[in-house]
């Protein structure tokens, strides 16, 4: 299988597992990326069976719509049962970097609010430490130097993302050749910087289930 086949290979398994959970009024987190699209398509298989969705991205609230599936805004939401989402990094332990995409925020609230997170991804996103992939932090337009000289100090290169406005109107710093080896401390710290909004490691609140596409089939990690 190649890389496509997988993330749809995890995507399916997940909308069967949102569809055994579903109720009459099951709100669903919805992630944003290529495997999160994949997922997306899959749920338009039951639409008529879902009661309402919440979306965490503009993006993925276009596709939602366009398959005739509910959007709610977060604050309208009394709960959210199952959040499902893709990764650009994750760990044994759960933990993620997220934000690839640029919507890392969006992500991080929904996860936060989310009984049940669920990740999805191909086996190419498992590693043993974190911060291959450049770790994405987002931040105030004004503050962006400021944080830049902050990364610094705790050992970053921090990259100014040309080009990207998030969904909130802010800027992305993708810090670089970061060996993550303590992920909470880290996401902590860059938490403190002022002028940060979030940035993309999922370590204090990780997934609580990872399905893993693999050459030799689907794993689960709880
Ligand atoms: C989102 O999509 C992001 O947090 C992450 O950056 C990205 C993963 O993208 P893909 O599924 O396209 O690899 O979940």
């Amino acid at each position: 299988m190649d890389q496509n086949e997988l993330k749809k290979a995890v995507a399916r398994a997940a909308a069967q597992y949102v569809k055994e959970r579903l109720d009459d009024r099951m709100i669903i987190g919805v992630g944003t990326g290529s495997t999160a699209n994949l997922f997306i398509e899959y749920l338009g298989e039951f639409r008529d069976d879902i009661y309402a969705t919440v979306a965490s991205s503009e993006e993925t609230a276009r596709r939602l719509k366009a398959l005739g599936i509910e959007v709610m805004d977060l604050n309208a939401a009394p709960e959210v049962s199952i959040y499902v989402d893709g990764a650009d990094e994750a760990n044994k332990y759960l933990q993620l970097i997220k934000g690839g995409g640029g919507a890392l925020t969006r992500e991080k609230i929904i996860a936060a609010v989310a009984r049940e997170f669920v990740c999805i991804a191909d086996g190419s996103k498992m590693v043993d430490v974190l911060g291959t992939f450049p770790l994405p932090v987002e931040v105030i337009p004004m503050a962006r130097s400021y944080v830049g000289r902050e990364i610094v100090k705790l050992g970053g290169d921090p990259v100014y993302r040309d080009g990207c406005i998030t969904d909130n109107g802010n800027i992305i710093i993708d810090i670089h050749n970061m060996n993550i080896v303590d992920p909470r401390t880290l996401e902590q710290q860059l938490n403190q910087i002022t002028g940060v909004v979030t940035n993309g490691l999922f370590a204090l609140r990780p997934a609580d289930k990872l399905i893993l596409g693999t050459k030799d089939g689907l794993r689960t990690l709880t």
